[in-house]
């Protein structure tokens, strides 16, 4: 063997004229991925050669995986109405969807109703509203619920979401015990990338515990939580800490579980995971392999004495982040591959991606491809007749324990400093993060990082393509109709004493939070009612904004267009006196905030003064700010759907406070169709998916001089 390698070098060399360890590709784990791997890469390997279905589980947690039963399709979905989401989710179940996954608004998120002044942009957008068990049993109207299993992600307002769908449940003529499903409940990622918390880490930790406690007792089909590193990637996390995070949140919950006197065999089997699948094919596959192994480790420590307890079981979503607006169609082959990459790493149900998702929310076309993309991978190519495939891969094998190796010091990092909710309140793994998005911006600007149709072969004219449009004016008005109805027609001192006897136990801590949420829902307290409760006994969680300096800049340092821009700011703060300055805006509750940290960033480095704003602020808020701070940009970041309402409104906003001279621009996930109305409104420049960081800065820059030349 190490003759033939020796032979392999040499002819290595030969036909690439230079060191084959010049070919080796150092990702942006900091992993070495070599030219060839081979038997040699093997040895010293002790996590290989177990078996699925048994522990360490690396090879899957059952013992047929998808020879027994393929994975559940199981497609994230929700707009507008209960009703609208109820007829996509009837239809999509009819062609071949196998679970149901609800996708709530970002008010409900954030344990707002409807009629809530600071909401108006956000509902019905991102997903579906609820604001009650009304609005719940509209949503499964049809839907046997001993049968189909939902996934709801909630985290914020997960008290009165779970107790409104297990009154729908039971108003449905289902208990509570047969209910299958999941709920998110992984407040602990919210913090660090998500941002749809509602109150402080302490106690939506113990809103979790008393989840994980309640669901244990009380509903023995339902996965009591779903512990996600799926956001961090998203996010811009790396592999690396995507795994580690995630486990480390996992143990964290763990112990907060237990600390309530559970037994771990009585939750440990219904705790789930989350992950991405980004387009790193092999690392994706081995990195849930990884997971499992890592897992097993971490629930060995507890002593266990089911087997369940120590068995990671998984959900992926194709990753959001790798598909881009232009030449979407590109966006299905991606998705194919991390779909296949979920299926080859073992995943237990899947998301796919439709393919306007840079764009807007999925049409019913665009959901059918993407849900036929999984029927095909079940049907059509065999995949699911073999158990863990890739085993004894050289690579696979070797990337799985490389991968295992560097989560788990990350993991140790973690547990050295006391845990991950300390860990999170003093923001080690958002700035980790926040650094990994940095650097990946670079590396795509700069066109180190490939991406098919954004830097390389991009399209001189793309075509538009159908988008979902949402009439929030319409969905808002019909929610507020149902509120006030449910609020007329109640028993209000049922209901008050309810709430009364909630707070009561947030206060005190002497019983549990979600049954006394339970008793509210029948009363008919809506989701934003429950949620101030628990607001008046907790407080409001709110996050000071910081900034990561000089990764961005680094990674161009001496190069001349990245020179250039830093003379002409240079310039341009001499005759201002100071630098210009511009304020990055986050408004309404859209907390997706990696492409506002990135261009504060960014633009930090090249010499603006950047005033990073809270997240959550209302147009006025963000004007009042702006004033205040005497900037000369504002930078409005939009993810969720909210800026047909929120741009005209800060426009306005500045207008009435004498600042009609701030130069607004507006980025984000922004369709074409809507550039020409915001121009129209007042907004000066849109920098919509896959713009390159430095030309924005650049237009920004032509922007300011030219209203400096006029005035
Ligand atoms: C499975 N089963 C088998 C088997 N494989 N039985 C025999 N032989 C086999 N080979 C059994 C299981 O034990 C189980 O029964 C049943 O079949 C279902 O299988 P499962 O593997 O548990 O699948 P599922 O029910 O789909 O659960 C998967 C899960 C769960 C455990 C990962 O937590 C889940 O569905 N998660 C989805 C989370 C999700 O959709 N999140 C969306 C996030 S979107 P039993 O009796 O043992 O249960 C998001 C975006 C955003 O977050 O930010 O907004
Ligand atoms: N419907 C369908 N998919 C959604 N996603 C988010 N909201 C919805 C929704 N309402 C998907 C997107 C996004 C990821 C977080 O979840 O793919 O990137």
């Amino acid at each position: 063997m190490a003759d033939e390698l020796e032979h392999w070098r040499a002819l290595a060399e030969r036909e690439v004229k230079a060191d084959p360890d010049t070919l080796t590709w150092r990702t942006s784990e900091g992993i070495d991925v070599k030219p060839l791997y081979t038997a040699q890469d093997l040895e010293g390997n002790d996590y290989l050669g177990g078996l699925p279905g048994q522990r360490p589980f690396l090879r899957g947690p059952r013992a047929t995986m998808y020879a027994g039963r393929p994975w559940t399709i199981r497609q994230y979905a929700g707009f507008s109405t209960a009703a609208a989401s109820n007829a996509f989710y009837r239809k999509a179940l009819a062609a071949g969807q196998q679970g149901v996954s609800v996708a709530f608004d970002l008010a409900t998120h954030r344990g707002y109703d409807s009629d809530h002044p600071r909401v108006e942009g956000d509902v019905g957008k991102a997903g579906v509203a609820i604001d009650s068990v009304e609005d719940m049993k509209i949503l499964f109207e049809g839907i046997p619920l001993d049968k189909v299993s939902v996934s709801m992600t909630m985290n914020g307002a997960v008290i009165p979401i779970l107790a409104s769908f297990i009154v729908a449940g039971e108003e449905q003529g289902v208990r509570r015990a047969q209910l299958s499903g999941t709920i998110q409940n992984d407040v602990l990622k919210e913090f660090m990338v998500r941002n749809t918390y509602i109150y402080p880490p302490e106690p939506s930790m113990r809103i979790v515990a008393d989840i994980i406690e309640y669901t244990a007792q009380e509903m023995p089909k339902f996965n009591s939580i779903s512990i996600s590193g799926y956001h961090m990637q998203e996010a811009g996390a790396t592999l690396v800490q995507e795994l580690a995070f995630t486990l480390a949140d996992g143990r964290e919950y763990v112990r907060a579980a237990l600390k309530k006197g559970l037994d771990v065999d009585d939750f440990a089997g219904r705790l789930s995971f989350f992950f991405a699948i980004g387009m790193n094919f092999f690392m994706e596959a081995a990195k849930l392999r990884a997971a499992r192994l890592l897992w097993t480790r971490i629930m060995e420590e507890f002593q266990p004495k089911k087997a369940s307890s120590l068995m990671l079981r998984t959900h992926c979503q194709t990753s959001g982040v790798s598909l881009q607006e232009q030449d979407p169609y590109n966006n299905i082959v991606r998705t194919a591959f991390e779909a296949m990459s979920a299926v080859l790493g073992g995943t237990q149900s899947l998301h796919t991606n439709s393919f306007d998702e840079a764009i807007a929310l999925p049409t019913e076309f665009s959901a059918r491809i993407a849900r036929n993309t999984q029927l095909i991978l079940q049907h059509e190519t065999g995949v699911t007749k073999v158990v863990d495939p890739l085993a004894g891969s050289y690579y696979v094998e070797s990337l799985t324990k490389e991968l295992a190796d560097a989560a788990w010091a990350l993991i140790e990092e973690v547990e050295a400093r006391g845990g991950m909710t300390k860990a999170v309140i003093e923001g080690l793994p958002k700035r980790l993060i926040e650094e990994a998005a940095t650097r990946r911006q670079a590396a795509v600007d700069r066109g180190d990082d490939v991406i098919v149709g954004v830097n390389r072969y991009r399209l001189e004219n793309e075509d538009q393509i159908d988008i979902l449009d949402i009439d929030n004016k319409a969905v808002r008005e019909a929610q507020v109709k149902r509120l006030d109805q449910i609020r007329r027609q109640r028993d209000p001192l049922r209901a008050e004493t309810a709430l009364a006897n909630l707070e009561k136990i947030a206060r005190t801590g002497e019983a549990n939070m979600l049954a006394a949420a339970v008793e509210a829902a029948r009363a008919r307290a809506s989701v934003g009612e429950v949620s101030d409760v628990l607001r008046r006994a907790f407080g409001d969680h709110a996050a000071a904004p910081r900034v990561v300096r000089n990764i961005y800049g680094k990674s161009y340092s001496g190069e001349p267009e990245y020179e250039t821009l830093v003379a002409r700011l240079e310039e341009l703060a001499a005759s201002l006196g100071g630098k210009p300055r511009i304020m990055v805006a986050k408004l309404g509750q859209d907390g997706h905030d990696r492409g506002a940290k990135v261009i504060a960033s960014a633009f930090g480095d090249v010499g603006f003064e950047v005033i990073a704003g809270a997240l959550f602020q209302t147009p006025d808020e963000a004007a009042d700010l702006a004033v205040k701070s005497r900037v000369q940009v504002v930078g409005m970041s939009s993810l969720a759907a909210g800026h047909k309402t929120l741009a005209p409104q800060l426009v306005e906003a500045l207008r009435a406070r004498g600042a009609s001279d701030v130069v607004v621009v507006v980025g984000g996930v922004i369709p074409r169709q809507d550039y020409q109305f915001l121009l129209n409104h007042g907004v000066a420049a849109v920098f919509g998916p896959g713009t390159n960081v430095l030309d924005a800065a650049r237009r920004v820059l032509d922007l300011l001089e030219g209203r400096r030349r006029n005035t």
